[in-house]
């Protein structure tokens, strides 16, 4: 399998697409970060990709693995990472890597990222207490997480995972009345300035909101 050169089609406002981007970035991965390559929500897109959602990572054979987990495990488990230091050694913190992962996409973006999106759309018109509330149940499962496994262990795909959902919390959470989504919760701040002082994962955090400003922006300009 040739992995000299591979092409990740990427939305710049996407946390999916983002969580590769950081991972390619940190890794020095030789990978070319490219636009989809059909436009999207169309039968050429289907047919290409079928579950219809980027990021999609293309192989030079010209294999695509879509979803931003497998393409991440790929990654960091081929040869081209050379051994990443994202994937930890032990069963028990790989579990936990998994743990991040799916809190991020089963708990915090359906309970709280998707519902301030529909809130954001509907401009606030929404129960901003109820869904405040609901914001907090949620970061205090990511709390309780970041105690338990404590503050000394590297950086892993996890984290990856879930700062780009962080980062549009912070984005997006002003529209319930929440400014600082994190203050309550001291396990998950110290984690996010951990995160956030890596450039690599900074930057391309600050890519991903500057990109879904312009979106948004886009979004509203056509309501
Ligand atoms: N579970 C997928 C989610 C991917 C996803 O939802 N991608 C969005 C962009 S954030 C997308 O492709 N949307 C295009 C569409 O729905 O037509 C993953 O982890 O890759």
């Amino acid at each position: 399998m040739k992995l000299s050169s591979m092409k990740l089609f990427s939305l710049p406002h996407s946390p999916y697409a983002t969580r590769v981007r950081m991972q390619a970035r940190l890794d020095s991965l030789p990978v070319e970060v490219l636009p989809p390559p059909v436009p999207l929500r169309t039968e050429a897109f289907y047919e290409r990709f079928p579950l219809g959602k980027l990021p999609v990572l293309e192989l030079e054979s010209g294999e695509a693995i879509a979803e931003s987990w497998a393409i991440m495990e790929f990654l960091a488990e081929t040869s081209v990472s050379g051994g990443s230091a994202l994937l930890p050694e032990s069963p028990l913190e790989r579990a936990q890597m998994r743990m991040l992962a799916r809190y991020a996409d089963l708990h915090l973006a359906v309970n709280a990222l998707f519902p301030l999106f529909r809130a954001v759309m509907s401009g606030g018109n929404v129960d901003r207490e109820e869904m405040a509330k609901g914001l907090h149940a949620e970061l205090a499962k990511g709390e309780r997480l970041m105690a338990d496994f404590g503050s000394e262990r590297a950086l892993n795909l996890g984290d990856l995972a879930l700062a780009p959902t962080i980062r549009y919390l912070e984005e997006l959470s002003p529209v319930v009345g929440v400014d600082a989504p994190l203050a309550a919760f001291p396990a998950l701040s110290a984690w996010w300035q951990k995160v956030n002082a890596v450039d690599a994962i900074s930057e391309t955090l600050q890519e991903m909101a500057l990109a879904y400003r312009k979106f948004a922006e886009g979004l509203a300009a056509k309501a």
